[in-house]
């Protein structure tokens, strides 16, 4: 496959690119060798790093910058020339104050230099320019600019011959060629293999509470969506027919479902849109009706809300590549994710193990990793290679759950076109942690899904007190036992150890 040949030396892939708090990490050059195939480049590292068999030669002909010193020691990189004074700004600089222009200025710009050719033609820059002027009113036609282009061509004749991508010669930069890497690579095959959840078939709800809810551990649940129709059900040609012409929530802009899946069978981006509409089953009931919430779920006490509760469901979909990059559930919540077709590649870090490149703010606000999921699988995942605390992590298949308790962070890559249904709820076994989470002082920013924010624990702990007189009380009082039962472990160690000397009292 030519666009294999020559590709990079993947072990040396270990740049950083959006992620200004972890400058301290090693900084290595990304460095290829033009006259080596993969093949050879895989005998070599022993890490097999492989592009899919769609991906396109590289945008533009950028190369990384090891190269620069590596390959080709002594040329000029065109980037810096083209850009002018410009070019001690980062890459990322450049690229956000291009995102401050619009189209026509764009197209103007990527003719002042081979340099600026590049950085105007950067892909995601015109996707926010098709997202913002046409929302969900496009017609995906194989990259962003060809469909802003085939969209308002009236006016944009000029940027037409844009459209046949020139190959610049000598333009090194590690953050573009990384952006059209992370677009184009196969999950590595050893980013699959561990295979550590517990998986569980055919228990019963007490044994789900004991074994997994109460001590807020995932498992994957195996035969419980037996029943739904939607397992023998959901193809795209079912969903297309029934959903007819309503659209859906797709990152920021609605969308009908066929333009969706033009989009998803031809994008090649590190980020891929993803469907994920909270009021699939308001907008279209006959889904609402072909699934049901696992019996293990059916405590939902959020339900007091009624239409006032937060946004709690989903109907997920991705083309494989597509997901979620880590992040903790809203409210405090524990969630369910049903895979209804496709699988999906999960990683799992319990609440007090911050995965790697994950950088969450003090007050808890900000629960997102910066990086894309595959620049998290390719700089940081063999991080958790060594630790004791490994991630949990699994692939779930069609007909599968998992059980994401409240409080983990989670990533999730579809590994191909995948359909799930994913609720948040609150039962009985972590109900004093959403309540403790709703009344943060910041709640303002912390608590999400719903409009009415600040209000949201006043109003919940009034409801619940309502319709299930006693119950908080009851569990204030079983969590202070608890907690002094825990307390009493530790003065029991205490008592039969010393503790200057770290050593047992007993002796034989
Ligand atoms: O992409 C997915 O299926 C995972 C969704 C998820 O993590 C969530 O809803 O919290």
């Amino acid at each position: 496959m030519s666009t294999c040949k020559n590709l990079l030396l993947a072990s040396m892939l270990r740049n950083k690119r959006r992620n200004s708090k972890s400058k301290s990490r090693k900084r290595k050059l990304i460095h290829q060798n033009p006259e080596r195939t993969l093949e050879e480049e895989e005998e070599d590292d022993g890490e097999g790093f492989k592009l899919k068999t769609s991906a396109p030669s590289r945008e533009h002909g950028v190369q990384p910058l090891g190269n620069l010193y590596f390959v080709n020691p002594g040329t000029v990189n065109v980037r810096n020339t083209g850009l002018g004074n410009l070019q001690i700004l980062t890459d990322e600089l450049v690229l956000d104050i291009l995102g401050l222009l619009d189209t026509t200025h764009l197209g103007v710009l990527s003719s002042v230099s081979k340099s600026f050719y590049v950085f105007a033609n950067h892909e995601p820059l015109w996707r926010n320019l098709v997202l913002e002027k046409l929302k969900g009113e496009f017609l995906f036609n194989g990259s962003w600019k060809s469909t802003y282009v085939a969209t308002c061509n009236q006016k944009l004749q000029f940027l037409k011959s844009g459209e046949s991508v020139l190959k610049i010669r000598d333009f090194y930069s590690d953050y573009l060629f990384q952006s059209w890497l992370c677009a184009n690579l196969e999950m590595k095959p050893e980013w699959l293999e561990r295979d550590n959840v517990i998986r569980v078939r055919g228990i019963s709800v007490e044994e789900f509470i004991t074994r997994f809810e109460e001590p807020n551990k995932p498992v994957l649940l195996e035969g419980c969506l037996d029943d739904w129709p939607a397992i023998e059900k959901w193809s795209r040609d079912y969903l297309n027919k029934v959903v007819g012409d309503v659209e859906f929530a797709v990152g920021p802009v609605e969308m009908k479902l066929e333009k969706y899946f033009r989009y998803s069978d031809s994008v090649r981006e590190e980020r891929p849109l993803y469907l994920f509409d909270p009021k699939f089953a308001e907008k279209v009931p006959v889904l609402d009706s072909e699934y049901d919430v696992p019996v293990y779920f059916k405590e939902d006490l959020f339900g007091v809300l009624g239409k006032e509760r937060p946004d709690y469901r989903w109907i997920i979909i991705g083309p494989s590549g597509s997901g979620s990059s880590f992040h903790i559930d809203p409210n405090s919540t524990s969630a369910w994710n049903a895979v209804i077709t496709g699988s999906k590649k999960w990683v799992l870090f319990p609440p007090d193990v911050v995965p790697p490149g994950v950088h969450p703010s003090p007050d808890g606000a900000e629960v997102a990793c910066p990086v894309s999921i595959m620049e998290w699988f390719m700089n940081f995942y063999s991080d958790t290679k060594n630790w004791t605390k490994k991630p949990i992590e699994c692939i779930c298949k069609a007909g599968e759950v998992m059980f994401v308790p409240n409080g983990w962070w989670h990533l999730v890559i579809n590994l191909e076109e995948s359909i799930a249904i994913t609720q948040n709820y609150v039962s009985r076994r972590n109900l004093l942690n959403v309540l403790e989470f709703l009344k943060k002082p910041n709640a303002k920013e912390l608590v999400s899904g719903t409009t009415d924010r600040e209000n949201l624990h006043e109003k919940f702990k009034k409801a619940i007190e309502e319709a299930y007189p006693g119950t908080i009380d009851d569990l204030e009082k079983k969590a202070e036992e608890a907690k002094i039962a825990e307390e009493q472990k530790v003065t029991f160690w205490d008592s039969v150890s010393d503790s200057k000397a770290g050593a047992f009292k007993f002796s034989f």
